[in-house]
C-alpha cells in the first residue's frame, strides 16, 4: 500500500491549489483537510507547521486523524518544494519529464513563473504592484513556453501546475475588474492579453483552463475578496 499523504489546505489559498492539481494531475490519492487560517487551530503550528502555513503535506507515518496529526509523518512545506516532491514520490506520473533537459526547462519555467508573473500579479491585485511589471512578467514567460499544449513537453508538468493558479486568477480579473487596482485596469489587462503580441500565453492559458483538475480546485464564485488580503 502507498504512504499516506495528507495535504493541509485553504480552498482559496491559490499555493494550494497549485498542489492540489498536481495531486490530480498524478492520480495520487490523498486526504485533503481545509485549515481554518481566520482561526487556526493550535495544533496546526505545533505539529504541522510552526510557520502556520498552508499547504503543507504529512507523507509516510500512521493513518491518522488529520487534527491529531502524527509525529511520524514528514512534513513538507512551500508550495514549489511540495511540488518537487510529488515528482521524486511519483516518477512515472510525468510530473517531471525524465529528459535531464527538459527537467531543467521545466524548473526554469517554475522559477520565472514564480517571481515573475506569480509575485506581480498577487501584488496587483492586492493594489501594490505595477500593471506594467505584470505584463512584463507575462511576456517573459511566454517566451518560455512551447508550442504545444503544456508549458513544456507534452506532458503536464509541475510547470504547468505552478502556473495555473495564476492564469485562473487572471482570467477573473481581467473579466470581472475584482481587485484593488484602480477601477478599469483589468479590463484593460484583458483587452491587452487578448491581442497579437500575447496570443501564444492566451492560447495555452486557455487550454489549461479547460482541464478538469482546474475545475475541481477553482471557486471562482467565493475567490475574491480574499481574507487575508
Ligand atoms: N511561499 C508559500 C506561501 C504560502 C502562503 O502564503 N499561504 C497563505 C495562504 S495563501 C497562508 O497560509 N496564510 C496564513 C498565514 O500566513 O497565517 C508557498 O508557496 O507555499
Amino acid at each position: 500500500m502507498s504512504e499516506q499523504v495528507t495535504l493541509y489546505l485553504h480552498k482559496l489559498s491559490p499555493f494550494s491549489q497549485k498542489v492540489e492539481l498536481a495531486l490530480i494531475e498524478a492520480n495520487a490519492p490523498y486526504r485533503g483537510y481545509h485549515v481554518n487560517l481566520s482561526d487556526k487551530p493550535e495544533w496546526f503550528t505545533s505539529k504541522v507547521n510552526p510557520v502556520g502555513k498552508v499547504p503543507t503535506l504529512t507523507y509516510g507515518g500512521p493513518r491518522v486523524d488529520p487534527e491529531d496529526p502524527s509525529s511520524l509523518s514528514s512534513k513538507i512545506t512551500e508550495s514549489n518544494v511540495i511540488l518537487e516532491f510529488l515528482a521524486d514520490v511519483y516518477p512515472d506520473s510525468g510530473l517531471l519529464p525524465k529528459d535531464p533537459v527538459s527537467r531543467a526547462k521545466v524548473r526554469s519555467f517554475v522559477d520565472a513563473s514564480t517571481k515573475q508573473v506569480e509575485g506581480p500579479l498577487y501584488d496587483f491585485i492586492r493594489g501594490l504592484g505595477s500593471y506594467e511589471d505584470l505584463l512584463k512578467g507575462i511576456e517573459f514567460v511566454q517566451g518560455l513556453l512551447e508550442d504545444g499544449d503544456f508549458a513544456v513537453g507534452d506532458h503536464y508538468t509541475i510547470a504547468d501546475a505552478c502556473i495555473s493558479p495564476q492564469l485562473v486568477r487572471l482570467k477573473t480579473i481581467t473579466e470581472t475588474d475584482l481587485g484593488k487596482f484602480p477601477v478599469g485596469l483589468g479590463f484593460k489587462l484583458g483587452e491587452e492579453l487578448k491581442g497579437s503580441k500575447f496570443a501564444k500565453f492566451t492560447k495555452y492559458a486557455d487550454q489549461i483552463l479547460e482541464r478538469s483538475s482546474l475545475k475541481q480546485t477553482y471557486d471562482e464564485v467565493r475567490i475574491f475578496p480574499l481574507p487575508w488580503w
